[in-house]
């Protein structure tokens, strides 16, 4: 029995989920929230539910962060219904309170939501089949897709200067001079490094910020296991975790997939001389994300996606790295160099990356045509 299983049921009850109880588990794969897996048994079948405690931490404000997921939720579920009959396991169904809330505060002041769990699905953390890796780019397209009509501004911006890469760098600066919890000394090559690409890595902001680049709704954490695929067919069904949905840029939806999905190692890979970008795995992604979005890409957005990937590899290491100089407040770790190691690894990926910039382009340019 997990340790948080009694408030875990209480939940539950709030969602009014129906049945007799059977089991939950922990499911430890993300940095920010804690989810659980809560199976209850009805008609004689496993229902299982998907139940998670919003990090209040990281999103000040959770209800704006639920409002955006039903806006978002129920257009894609309209969209899918124009042309099927059902869209149960294509976009996430999200569970009412008893009171027609969507979420709930526990009297320890968490906040929590539940949605359905959709069955016969599984999500990889890393991905060799490059078919399957072909089909995260069709998923993350799609999303873009469905929403390219929705109203970008009806949008709250949860988190905000998310994707701000110049205001990552200032944030990344402040830490090491305010050096919290004493380690910048040991990471000062880290430290040097993400400096040298602080001009490359704020290219793509300073495009947004002249307008030659258009504000869409973006996932904005678009990591290979926020994409349920079916477990038989493996072909993508439903793409998850949208507490991150907000106005963005193609490129960042784009360059934050490659690099996890494109990536040889996981992102916290120790052994640097493993870590580097593998490019069938990412013109595998790239030619499914973009034959399905090129149609509703400017040119100048299709020009900067190889760009979007070393932008996006950098910004989340310069956020592990600021992360680790303050002393882990905003990224789960499970082990005490955590941070630094996933640092270390993007810092390689990214320099991997700037080599291969030209390669990269060519390849988004070879399936725009
Ligand atoms: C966090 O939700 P999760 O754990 O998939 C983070 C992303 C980072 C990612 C790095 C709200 O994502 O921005 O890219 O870790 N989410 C937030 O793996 O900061
Ligand atoms: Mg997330």
């Amino acid at each position: 029995m997990i340790k948080e299983e009694k408030q875990v049921r209480e939940v539950c009850d709030r969602f009014g989920l129906q049945g007799e109880y059977k089991c939950c588990e922990i499911i430890n794969s993300g940095h920010i929230n804690t989810t659980y897996q809560v199976t209850f048994i009805r008609d004689q079948q496993d229902k299982r539910y998907i139940l998670q405690r919003v990090n209040t931490y990281v999103f000040e404000n959770p209800v704006e962060v639920m409002d955006n997921i039903v806006a978002v939720t129920q257009y894609i579920r309209a969209k899918i219904k124009e042309t099927q009959p059902t869209a149960k396991r294509n976009v996430l169904h999200y569970s009412q309170t008893n009171d027609g809330k969507f979420y709930t505060y526990m009297p320890d002041g968490s906040f929590w939501r539940c949605y359905r769990y959709i069955d016969d699905s599984v999500c990889y953390m890393q991905v060799d089949d490059l078919n399957v890796v072909e089909e995260a780019g069709k998923a993350f397209g799609e999303f873009q897709l469905y929403l390219a009509d929705f109203p970008v501004a009806n949008l709250n911006i949860v988190i905000p200067h998310f994707h701000n890469t110049v205001k990552r760098y200032s944030v990344f600066k402040e830490a090491v001079e305010k050096d919290a919890a004493g380690r910048a000394k040991e990471v000062e090559n880290e430290i040097a490094g993400y400096l040298a690409l602080e001009e490359i890595a704020t290219q793509l902001y300073a495009l947004q910020r002249r307008g030659e680049l258009p504000l869409r709704v973006t996932h904005n954490d678009t990591k290979i296991s926020n994409i349920l695929f079916d477990c038989q067919s493996h072909k993508h069904l439903s793409v998850i975790d949208l507490d991150t949905v907000m106005p963005g840029l193609v490129a960042n939806d784009f360059g934050d997939a490659i690099r996890i999905v494109a990536s040889e190692t996981e992102e916290d890979e120790k052994d640097l001389s493993k870590v580097g970008v593998n490019l069938e795995k990412y013109e595998a992604f790239t030619k499914g994300f973009v034959q399905t979005l090129k149609g509703r890409m400017t040119e100048k957005e299709k020009q900067t996606l190889a760009l979007g990937a070393i932008t996006m590899t950098v910004e989340c290491g310069v956020r592990f790295l600021t992360d680790y100089l303050d002393g882990d407040k905003y990224f789960k770790v499970h082990y005490a160099t955590q941070n630094l190691d996933r640092a270390k690894c993007h810092l390689k990926l990214a320099n991997e990356m700037v080599g291969h910039f030209d390669e990269m382009q060519k390849i988004v340019n070879k399936y725009c045509d």
